[in-house]
């Protein structure tokens, strides 16, 4: 299979989300040559302004669904290369309502990857490693690109569908593809129903944040600007064919980051509220990054507090752009919790 791969122009999905904005920016600061479009739905998790201090020249939003496969059609023709990053991402909206993540996570990527097939252009899959479900606290077992795919909720099954059907288009048409898989993500621009966002803009508000089941559940943490470079780089230099995980060695059990997330906000330690847990809550993610990193990728990004303070800092600063989603994400949290207490207290 072949590696290395030059490119001028690339469509990105959900370029206007919060992975798929900082890939982006990334591109857009670190290669000058390449121009990019994105095609994104601006559905509630996609927000323009995350991409609108890029000059136009450079990235181009084009609106529309990427299960529209006239439009991807007509996109895929002009592109070098895609990276799809597109999906619907929240595991308790995927348990409230899954009818969109099976629309547009396994019919958005075959329609992507139809086209990418019938146009022969290279194809980048942006996955997860929930695909893999979830491994033991006692234990110090990590996902590799060996494991079984396991996936636990309506949000890691249809993004699991969408692996499997990019590996069958690479085996029997040939489709060149790559997959990542990567684990959780922070950093700006995240969307204010994801854990650390949540809670950052909980404790500014003077609210007590949240934390599910007994808060020992652990998420191998990553810098979103580390993803970006990890996609690039697997994009660039990775083989044909191959899956590539991407960790950076950041396991932390839930219950350590919101203390830490207080600690900033000099709030107590206990000062949070223990509410339901998750329907079928994966406890544990671990990455083994050994195949990325003998690609010649390392993070840069490792030091966890650090990036912490400064997504705290920008979430700070950036009121404008987080509150208009706040009050609706609260509402249907409110709805979710039904004033239950959590398993640990509750
Ligand atoms: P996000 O929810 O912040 O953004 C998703 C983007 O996709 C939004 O801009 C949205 O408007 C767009 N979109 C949704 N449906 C669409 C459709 N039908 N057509 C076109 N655009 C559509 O998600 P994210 O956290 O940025 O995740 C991006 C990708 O990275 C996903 O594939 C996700 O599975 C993967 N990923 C995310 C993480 C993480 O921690 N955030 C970790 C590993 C993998
Ligand atoms: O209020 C909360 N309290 C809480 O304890 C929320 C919103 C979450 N949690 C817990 C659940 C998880 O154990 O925090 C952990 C992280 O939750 P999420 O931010 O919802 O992320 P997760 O479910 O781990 O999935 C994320 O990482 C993989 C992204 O949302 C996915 O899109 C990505 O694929």
């Amino acid at each position: 299979m072949a590696c290395g791969f030059a490119l001028n122009s690339i469509l990105v999905t959900g370029g206007c989300g919060f992975v798929g904005s900082a890939f982006v920016r990334y591109v857009v600061r670190e290669h000058p040559g390449v121009h990019v479009t994105v095609l994104d739905a601006l559905t509630y998790a996609g927000n323009p302004q995350n991409i609108a201090c890029l000059p136009r020249n450079r990235a181009e939003l084009v609106v529309g669904d990427v299960c529209d496969a006239k439009l991807v059609r007509d996109l895929v023709a002009k592109a070098d290369a895609v990276v799809h990053f597109a999906a619907e991402t929240h595991n308790d909206r995927s348990i409230a309502d899954p009818a969109p993540f099976v629309k547009t996570n396994v019919e958005g990527t075959f329609t992507l990857i139809e086209a990418c097939r019938q146009l022969d252009v290279r194809y980048h899959h942006v996955s997860t490693d929930e695909v893999f479900g979830d491994l033991p606290l006692d234990s110090p077992a990590r996902f590799t690109e060996e494991s079984a795919y396991r996936p636990s909720s309506p949000y890691s099954s249809s993004k699991a569908a969408a692996d499997m059907l990019v590996r069958a288009w690479v085996r029997t048409y040939g489709l060149r593809a790559t997959i990542s898989i990567c684990s959780n993500n922070y950093g700006l621009y995240q969307h204010v129903e994801k854990f650390i966002p949540r809670q950052i803009t909980n404790l500014i508000d003077g609210a007590r944040p949240k934390l599910y089941g007994d808060g020992r559940h652990v998420r191998d943490w990553i810098h979103v600007e580390d993803h970006s470079s990890a996609v690039w780089q697997i994009l660039t230099r990775g083989c044909v064919g191959e899956t590539y995980l991407i960790g950076a060695d950041g396991e932390r059990d839930n219950l350590s980051v919101l203390r830490e997330l207080l600690r900033a906000f000099g709030r107590d330690g206990d000062d949070f509220d223990w509410v339901r847990d998750r329907a079928g809550h994966d406890r544990r993610y671990a990455i083994d990054n050994s195949k990325l990193r003998r690609l010649g990728w390392t993070p840069t990004h490792t030091d966890f507090s650090s990036g912490l303070a400064d997504t705290i800092a920008w979430y700070k600063a950036h009121e404008d752009w987080w509150r208009p989603a706040k009050e609706a994400t609260e509402a249907l949290y409110r709805e979710r919790e039904g004033g239950a207490r959590g398993g640990c207290c509750g």
